[in-house]
């Protein structure tokens, strides 16, 4: 017997998240959970506005075609977890998932493996901090850290500042690794000017920058003028890319919510180290539930690589599961609203 329940949630955002040009005053998405044979999983399926390209009403109603037929005994479930392996050295683009939205895809894949036992409860729960709000206090937080890794956006205010920020970091804990987001925000020029302020002597632990420039061309020039090597995040998403060795590309970051189901994750995961990259786990600001999945993912398919997932204090609640440490409120699973 099968039994399966979506839920729907709407989270308020802490004031002034703000993604791509917009402000993301609330957090919408679902939670499904499916039961059978006395077990459970659990998955979350949250388009992210300006990110995705399907709706969260899309996705719902995707869904709920797809739970109709695995109530009834429906075995779809197979493509979302079994990677189809085909030839590494292959360019052809990755396959598509049975019509099936990445968002729902990912978080249908999430739940079924959690059903199947195959998702492993260990998680990555140390991965990169963000560098949001007060940096002395963040200084000394990474300072404790055995290991601290830490990313900092870029590109919002002048380059100028972001560059002395980066070095001042670099600077105030001997042992960080830096990570750098532009999301594509600068003209090669504004890039350079970033540069001029980071000392070659601290660039080398700059893990990588995503996507400085507003073009790839830049970025990669930009990438051979300074020594500061290259993720592909954005870039990594458009159509027909396969992950590929290049000139100054270290990683690529992986936002399963808008990649697809655990099979394709996997695969695209395969693909990065196949080409020498590291893949890099990162969220698409899940709720705690999707967040703690992807510490788990993260810690079985890109061991010993920090995720980028500490958005969980973007969020005013957790939901289900409990993040280690958050002290924020969590929502149980019989306090939500039920779709079906
Ligand atoms: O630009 O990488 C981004 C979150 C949502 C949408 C876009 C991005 C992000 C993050 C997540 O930066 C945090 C991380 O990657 O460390
Ligand atoms: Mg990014």
């Amino acid at each position: 017997m099968r039994r399966a329940t979506l839920f729907n949630y709407n989270i308020p955002m802490t004031a002034g998240v703000i993604l791509r040009d917009r402000r993301l005053t609330s957090r919408h998405g679902l939670l499904v959970r499916l039961k059978e044979a006395g077990r459970e999983g659990w998955g979350e399926i949250a388009p992210l506005p300006g990110f995705s390209t399907e709706t969260v009403a899309q996705a719902q109603a995707e869904t709920l075609r797809w739970l109709q037929g695995w109530r009834s005994g429906a075995e779809t479930g197979h493509a979302l977890l079994t990677p189809v392996s085909p030839s590494l050295s292959s360019s052809a683009p990755l396959p598509k998932e049975q019509n099936l939205s990445p968002s729902v895809a990912f978080g249908l894949s999430c739940a079924l493996a959690e059903l199947a036992g195959l998702l492993p409860s260990a998680g990555n729960y140390s991965g990169a901090l963000l560098c949001t709000g007060d940096p002395d206090e963040l200084i000394v937080q990474l300072n404790q850290r055995p290991q601290p890794v830490a990313k900092l956006k870029v590109g919002l205010y002048e380059a100028v500042r972001d560059g002395i920020t980066a070095s001042l970091l670099l600077q105030a804990v001997p042992a960080l690794t830096l990570r750098l987001d532009a999301n594509r925000q600068w003209s090669l020029e504004k890039a350079r000017q970033f540069a001029r302020f980071v000392p070659e002597t601290l660039r080398s632990r700059i893990a990588f920058i995503e996507e400085p420039c507003r073009t790839q061309e830049d970025s990669r020039l930009f990438a051979q003028e300074t020594g500061i090597a290259l993720a592909w995040d954005e870039s990594s998403r458009s159509p027909g890319y396969v992950p590929t060795a290049e000139p100054h590309l270290r990683a690529i970051v992986i936002k399963p919510t808008l990649v697809g189901s655990l099979a394709t994750v996997c695969e695209t995961i395969a693909r990065a180290s196949e080409a020498g990259l590291t893949a890099v786990i990162s969220s698409s600001v899940e709720s705690s539930l999707g967040l703690t999945q992807l510490a788990r993912i993260a810690s079985w398919l890109t061991p010993g690589v920090a995720p980028g997932l500490d958005t969980l204090s973007l969020m005013q609640q957790q939901l289900v599961r409990a993040w280690p440490g958050s002290p924020l409120p969590l929502t149980a699973a019989e306090d939500l609203e039920e779709v079906c």
